[in-house]
């Protein structure tokens, strides 16, 4: 995963899926009954045995951290929660400069159970490569300024606009403490980090370049390339040029997107990861097994490819079909 990450020919074409830790697989339903998302997180013995759970069961070429891209918003005092069937929700949404007083820098010592987790992880997995994760400048400034999930971003947008500079100062907050919380992963031995930018696609191109590229590529340049970087979206087909140029290693493709395309977008200068649909899990075994040869076909056009979804696993996916796709992938070569 890491040759293929920094464009080298590795053996074979590495997969691993969004969202392999989680609710599509029974053993990890039996381990968090009764331990909520969040305290889950913060107990590396829980988060180290959920983040080994996909590795075991599908042999995929990398494990993710299993913890959410909230983690450093709570553990520096924010007041939020995961609802079960919702997702992260904020008790009193951002709006005002006073409210940058809620957000203080994140510092090692916040979230040292990140740092044990990851360690522990990084001596059970052997040569399988762990990656590390944050949420992106943008995406938590929509979650905190939203209070929650959001289809429109109508509160995160009207403060974009509205208020330039507070928008301005709040994602350079917050790209402060996503550089700190990707470092402290790397720091205690994560071989790749994946930048979420998970709802940036809900921008024009220029409103992107204007309010979010620059605090996302500080994110992406503070921390170096010691490591691969992935940065990845959702709908961003028209931004994955320059999410690349914004100091990616790896550029995320959802399903929107072909890779042939994702590649010319990106002037071949980039390794690609996905864009098999989650969605197409659901489909007859024949329509997977060709779409995924197809994919790892156009991906052989980028220096690097590491097959993936074009976003996470489905709560409701088959397990056993997860793992016929590695080992379709792991047969093609
Ligand atoms: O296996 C893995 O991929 C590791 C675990 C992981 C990751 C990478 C979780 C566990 N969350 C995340 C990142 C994350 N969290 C993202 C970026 C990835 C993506 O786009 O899917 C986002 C947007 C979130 C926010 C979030 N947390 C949501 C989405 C809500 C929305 O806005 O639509 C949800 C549902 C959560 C909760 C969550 N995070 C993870 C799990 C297993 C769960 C479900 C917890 C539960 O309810 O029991």
């Amino acid at each position: 995963m890491v040759q293929a990450a920094r464009g080298r020919a590795p053996r074979h074409t590495p997969v691993w899926f969004m969202r392999q830790a989680g609710r599509s697989l029974p053993e990890y339903r039996e381990l968090r009954a009764g331990t909520n998302m969040l305290e889950s997180c913060a107990t590396p013995e829980l988060v180290t045995e959920i983040t080994l759970q996909p590795v075991r069961r599908h042999n995929v070429d990398a494990a993710i951290l299993f913890s959410d891209i909230v983690v450093p918003l709570k553990a520096i005092g924010v007041d939020l929660d995961i609802v079960a069937g919702t997702g992260p929700v904020v008790a009193e949404p951002f709006s005002t400069r006073a409210d940058l007083d809620r957000l203080p820098e994140l510092a090692p010592e916040h979230v040292p159970y990140i740092t044990e987790a990851v360690s522990s992880l990084v001596a059970e997995l052997g040569p399988t490569p762990l990656i590390g994760f944050s949420g992106a400048p943008f995406t938590l400034a929509s979650y905190l300024v939203e209070g929650g999930p959001s289809k429109t971003h109508q509160r995160t947008k009207a403060m974009m606009h509205g208020d330039p500079q507070l928008w301005s100062d709040l994602c350079a907050r917050l790209a402060q403490i996503a550089q700190t919380f990707l470092q402290v992963q790397i720091d205690a031995g994560a071989s790749a980090v994946q930048l979420f930018d998970s709802w940036v696609g809900a921008l024009p191109r220029a409103d992107y370049l204007r309010f979010v590229e620059p605090h996302s590529r500080a994110v992406l340049e503070g921390v170096g390339d010691a490591v691969p970087r992935i940065h990845f979206g959702v709908g961003t087909g028209e931004l994955l040029a320059d999410m690349a140029d914004a100091g990616a290693d790896v550029i995320g493709v959802d399903f929107r997107v072909s890779l042939t395309d994702a590649v010319q977008r990106t002037g071949g200068r980039f390794a690609v990861q996905g864009n098999l649909d989650p969605a197409l899990l659901f489909a007859p075994w024949q329509v997977i097994e060709a779409r995924v040869t197809q994919i790892i076909e156009e991906g052989r056009s980028a220096p690097g490819h590491i097959v993936n979804l074009g976003h996470g696993v489905l709560p409701d996916t088959d397990p056993t079909v997860l793992t016929r796709v590695v080992d379709l992938v792991h047969s093609l070569g």
